[in-house]
């Protein structure tokens, strides 16, 4: 029975989004573009790919957060210190740009675009990308140090100036997230979004696997 009584509280918007999307985490940690990248068997040439799209979805993020910045729920979570396009920006330059056409990066922008409508949806956006790169993106970082053998030029999307502790600033994140005035329709809806974007970060991913022959190493 879900309910929600005074002995039965609802769950705080940070438990609703990581509980509710655990499924969609798993399902995304599948995909064999991933797996081959983290075990070092995907070249250089791949991985710029992979970059030019992730451009194109934090320019649309930081976008979308300049038009929001004022926005009474947005404005919770947007935070210029976490940006990560001139981040990119450098990385892209270390390891060659590439512009390569994506249907999933298109529908994965629109849908961005789209989420400025309710500071609610783009508050999905916005936890699903930042809050996955302070956490699971950190290790991933490492890894990608260690693969290819880096000296710290090119791995600059994994860290964050500003967030000398991510473990700090994810419970403050998380904190701000749960102090949002939202009915219970509203938090299923932002959940809903969640979702959504792990599918359209997997539609990413399973695009790069079909890559997979052309990257190899
Ligand atoms: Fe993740 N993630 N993630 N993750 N992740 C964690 C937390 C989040 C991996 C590991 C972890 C993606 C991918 C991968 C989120 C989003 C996304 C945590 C920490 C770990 C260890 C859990 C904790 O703190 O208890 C690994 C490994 C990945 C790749 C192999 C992709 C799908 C991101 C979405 C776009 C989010 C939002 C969180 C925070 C949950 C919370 O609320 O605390 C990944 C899969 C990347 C496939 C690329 C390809």
């Amino acid at each position: 029975d879900t309910t929600v009584t005074a002995e039965n509280p609802a769950p705080a918007l940070s438990a609703l989004l990581r509980t509710g999307s655990q499924a969609e985490h798993t399902a995304a940690e599948g995909s064999s573009f991933m797996s081959e990248l983290l075990a070092g068997r995907i070249n250089a040439a791949g991985y710029a790919h992979f970059l030019g799209l992730l451009r194109r979805v934090y320019e649309a993020l930081e976008d979308a957060a300049r038009e929001l910045r004022d926005d009474p729920l947005a404005s919770a979570v947007i935070d210029p210190a976490i940006e990560r396009l001139a981040a990119l920006d450098a990385d892209i330059e270390h390891w060659g740009a590439t512009v390569v056409a994506s249907p999933a990066t298109d529908a994965y922008v629109a849908r961005i675009q789209q989420s400025t409508s309710w500071g609610g949806l783009f508050i999905a956006h916005h936890y699903t990308r930042y809050l996955g790169d302070l956490s699971g993106g950190q290790a991933i970082g490492r890894i990608i140090t260690r693969e290819f053998d880096l000296d710290g030029a090119g791995v600059a999307f994994y860290s964050f100036d500003a967030v000398p502790k991510p473990k700090l600033y994810k419970d403050a994140y998380r904190a701000r997230l749960d102090a949002l005035p939202l009915g219970a329709d509203e938090r299923e809806r932002i959940l809903a979004e969640v979702k959504a974007v792990f599918g359209l970060n997997g539609g990413i991913f399973a695009e790069m696997t079909t890559y997979l022959d052309q990257y190899g190493r």
